[in-house]
């Protein structure tokens, strides 16, 4: 006959086996519904290795949003699309270099080289993106004299893509979004996205950021005072 002691201690282990696992590798907590969209910003060639204004290790980024469009029935991807000869583009104004800034009608405008022009290669989105159910592609930054990071509102902070709107259409409530660059086009859109009243979740590991003089902790620092969730794609459910 086993004592009380051996049968605690039997059952002490079965119970540490049988929980430990779930217990140590935290299980996703999050699954998108039908009103949550992953919105994949500005996966585009200009901004991954070779590109004009390539964002470090902007490539990594693909598999990982790849693997988690699949547990979105929403997707919608932005193009960054400007003109030739766009404001935002150093090369437009004398004397000044890229990552520079200068005073526009609508506040500061960081200068950038030529970066995603309409019609060019390196404004195609990533030929490894493989998301074929997305929905919509909102393309942004095609005035001229505005720069729009957000895909929301565009610089002059009054002028809308028409995003909002379609997502409110769709009945859409909560957005994920992941990208390029974290802590320009993405922050963004984050932040665009709670003005609109969504709940908003930023997903870290599917961003990297540019990190221009401080603005990639600045940008996460804005993101939570807005109330943005930062979380980890693994954070989502994907089911295999
Ligand atoms: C972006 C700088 C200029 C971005 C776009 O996608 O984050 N950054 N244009
Ligand atoms: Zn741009």
């Amino acid at each position: 006959m086993l004592d009380r002691r051996q049968i605690v201690a039997a059952l002490g282990t079965t119970a540490l086996a049988t929980l430990a696992p779930t217990a140590l590798l935290a299980a996703p907590s999050i699954k998108p519904d039908d009103a949550s969209a992953l919105l994949v910003i500005d996966v585009q060639n200009c901004f991954l290795p070779g590109g004009s204004l390539a964002v470090k290790e902007g490539e990594q980024v693909v598999p990982v949003i790849n693997k988690m469009a699949k547990a979105f029935s929403n997707v919608v991807m932005t193009q960054d699309w400007h003109t030739p000869g766009h404001v935002s583009f150093a090369s437009v104004h004398s004397g000044k270099k890229p990552f520079e800034t200068i005073d526009l009608p609508y506040g500061k405008q960081v200068l950038w080289p030529d970066h995603c022009v309409q019609g060019t290669d390196g404004a195609a989105l990533s030929k490894d993106l493989a998301i074929p159910h997305a929905e919509l592609i909102i393309r942004k930054g095609f005035h001229k004299d505005v720069d729009s990071y957000s895909a929301f509102l565009e610089a002059d902070g009054k002028t809308s893509t028409g995003l909002a709107g379609y997502l409110k259409g769709r009945k859409i409530k909560r957005v994920f979004v992941a990208g390029l660059a974290t802590d320009f086009c993405v922050a963004w859109t984050a932040l665009d996205a709670r003005k609109a009243g969504f709940e908003v979740y930023v997903v870290e590991d599917a961003c990297r950021g540019i990190d221009n003089q401080g603005s990639l902790a600045k940008a996460w620092a804005d993101m939570a005072k807005a109330g943005v969730k930062r979380i980890q794609s693994a954070d989502i459910a994907v089911s295999a």
